[in-house]
């Protein structure tokens, strides 16, 4: 006999017990509460094969709440995704295990993205909606019609990322999205009304999105409200009123139960109240036979999906676009602009020739969708001929993100995690920080996602030093598995942007100037110099005895100063390092011939000197900021900060007395 629901979804709370008693560890509140929700939606309504956890057309599932992992972890466990036996739930939170603290993407098959810090799930969750409408209007229902599932928390929607989130949602009628609210007016605190009184259904509804409030332990209910959903023609919300620690007996409810974890009596009871007789870690096999049959009850429309891709006359490219491979032919346009480049030298800001580098880009690879927060101009990363993503066909391949740096991130990991799209997008470098937490989980998950981040030291001027980043580079830097470029001329951009193109499980960040750049790279180069990310751009006259390292818009300041020094006989040589991470990643045999041998080492680079001991060592000069910028025009500050070429011969000159 099938086992009824209600029996399904305490299989998941016992099994949030046993693992949270067994690690001392975790939070068994919330998916204890969540539950009922979660057994309609993963019963009835999420399309998935637990056979198949990469199936492309897959509905997505994320847990925005990620601190309520057990819930995911049962649902995978239960539903037969194979990696997540019943040793990895026992193993929750261990070493090894595929079952960490927090959902994590790329270890645990069936998690779609990683949660934990609150909100980010939501807002990468909106990414994989638009990557959902943009890819069905490009390969049409047959291969891509799927929906995007989150239960987000009261943490998740006080969190300012949801603001922006469902914002960019409701202005392009995501109509895919379905948000489910753990209504449960609890957080760490206490009630969530010690800190939030807001009416989160008039907030959503505000930014155009169609809701609904449910007893989220009431299964007919929830299904209902689910259906629903999938009818609306614009994003949809459900406040699911739950109580936190659901089946705990006394504690149930409890506005103090988002971490509490049952003692061994009221476990007992608990377990005794649901009827539950079986040991900790076993599942009755009538239960577990129902939720496996859940599991497979995607595997018929997975299977006809397959035989559409099969006789599709996209299938190559769907394939290809999904497996993240970029066309052979991408970068012909690239080289041939490369090619322009050094028969034709450009000067401009570096903003600018990412732009070109971009427009020979973006049309040899369809699955580029750009955008900007609401600096298209100024980062150029809009190409002509570009159409803006949006309702209704959702075909263009330029996204208005609005001002809203933090989700616009958040979502173009989305969108890099659904596949079949590489997101790229603007803001300034200074903005970086508000990006950060999303980037941050990028690098975290290896998704290939671009920020261009212009405006990238006190070199774009008058604005001042709100807008003038100086630790940003170091900070970036510090991140680990995060590509930071800083091009210094036409060829480095391009450059540049080839190298992030090919690293598909590495995020980047292009940081380019607002002002015009002379030309550093006049001959044609027989391998991608910038991917080597540190390389000797102009050799010494003579032997050497400084070597200038810089990057950027300082290249220039750094030639120069080699100018002076070499007409007072000094061998100087200049060494471009637009991507230190790569550099790193560089044989020592090849480190040691770019750092070199000269006595003298000095950097150059306006931005701190947080990190540049990497090429200078102990005892190198640095040329650079202190502190922060000011505003004026951009001459005159390089002047006031002493970062000049006459300084760095004057720091070079120091060191050689
Ligand atoms: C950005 C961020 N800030 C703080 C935390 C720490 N934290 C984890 S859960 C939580 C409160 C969660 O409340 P809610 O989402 O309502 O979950 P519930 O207590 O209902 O399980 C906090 C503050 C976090 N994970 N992420
Ligand atoms: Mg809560």
């Amino acid at each position: 006999m099938p086992a009824k629901p209600a029996v399904m979804a305490d299989a998941i709370r016992v099994l949030s017990m046993d693992a949270v008693h067994h690690a001392k560890s975790g939070h068994q509140g919330a998916p204890m509460g969540l539950a009922d929700v979660a057994t309609v939606l993963w019963t009835k309504f999420l399309k998935y094969d637990a056979a198949k956890p990469d199936w492309a057309d897959r509905d997505r599932f994320v847990l925005s709440a990620g601190h309520a992992s057990m819930l995911i972890y049962s649902l995978l466990h239960l539903t037969g995704f194979k990696a997540v036996t019943m040793d990895q739930i026992k193993n929750f939170r261990q070493w090894g295990s595929k079952t960490p603290g927090h959902p994590e993407y790329g270890h645990t098959p069936g998690v779609e993205t990683t949660t934990g810090p609150l909100g980010q799930g939501i807002a990468t969750a909106v990414g994989m909606a638009m990557a959902e409408r943009h890819l069905n209007a490009r390969f049409g229902d047959d291969l891509v019609d799927h929906r995007t599932w989150v239960i987000a928390g009261d943490g998740c929607l006080m969190e300012g990322v949801s603001h922006e989130a469902i914002s960019i949602a409701g202005r392009f009628k995501l109509n895919k999205l379905t948000v489910l609210f753990d209504d449960n007016n609890t957080t760490i605190d206490g009630a969530a009304t010690i800190s939030e009184t807001g009416d989160q259904m008039a907030r959503f509804k505000a930014a155009g999105w169609a809701v609904k409030a449910v007893d989220g332990h009431n299964h007919g209910k929830i299904a209902a409200a689910l259906r629903w959903a999938t009818k609306q023609d614009r994003p949809t919300m459900i406040a699911c009123h739950t109580h936190i620690l659901k089946g705990a007996g006394p504690k149930e409810g409890d506005v103090h139960g988002h971490g509490y974890s049952l003692f061994d009596e009221e476990a007992t009871l608990a377990r005794k109240a649901m009827g539950w007789t079986a040991e900790p870690f076993v599942v009755p096999d009538d239960i577990l036979k129902s939720w496996r049959r859940a599991g497979k009850r995607g595997a018929k429309a997975r299977k006809a999906w397959e035989k559409r891709l099969e006789g599709a006359e996209d299938e190559a490219d769907f394939t290809r676009a999904m497996k993240g491979d970029i066309p052979k032919s991408a970068f012909k346009g690239l080289e041939a602009h490369i090619a322009h480049l050094i028969a034709e030298p450009v000067s401009n800001a570096t903003r600018v020739h990412s732009g070109a580098a971009l427009a020979a880009l973006t049309p040899a690879i369809p699955e580029m969708v750009g955008g900007s927060a609401d600096l298209t101009g100024s980062n150029n990363t809009y190409v002509k001929g570009m159409v803006p993503f949006d309702a209704p066909d959702y075909a263009g391949r330029y996204v208005h993100y609005g001002v809203r740096e933090h989700g616009m991130a958040a979502a173009m990991n989305g969108m890099a995690l659904h596949g079949g799209v590489i997101p790229y997008s603007g803001t300034f470098l200074a903005f970086a920080d508000y990006s950060r937490a999303a980037i941050r989980l990028g690098a975290l998950m290896g998704v290939r996602v671009i920020h261009v981040m212009t405006h990238d030291s006190i070199g774009l001027g008058e604005d001042g030093p709100t807008h003038q980043p100086v630790e940003h580079l170091a900070s970036l830097r510090a991140m680990p598995n995060l590509l930071v470029f800083r091009p210094a001329d036409a060829v480095e951009a391009a450059e540049c942007w080839r190298a992030a193109l090919e690293h598909k499980t590495t995020p980047s960040v292009m940081a380019l100037s607002r002002q015009k750049v002379p030309v550093a790279r006049k001959e044609a180069a027989s391998e991608n110099l910038s991917a080597r990310g540190a390389y000797e751009l102009a050799p010494a006259i003579g032997k050497a005895k400084v070597t200038i390292f810089s990057s950027g818009s300082e290249i220039g300041v750094a030639l120069a100063a080699r100018d002076q020094l070499q007409a007072e006989g000094v061998g100087t040589r200049v060494v471009s390092t637009p991507c230190w991470e790569l550099f790193d990643q560089q044989d020592g045999a090849y480190q040691a011939q770019v750092i070199g041998d000269a006595p003298v080492r000095v950097a150059v680079e306006a931005a701190v000197r947080f990190g540049w001991e990497r090429f200078i060592g102990e005892s190198g000069a640095f040329v650079g900021m202190t502190g922060f910028g000011a505003s004026a025009p951009f001459e005159r500050l390089y002047k006031e900060f002493g970062i000049t070429p006459e300084a760095v011969a004057a720091a070079a000159r120091a060191k050689l007395a």
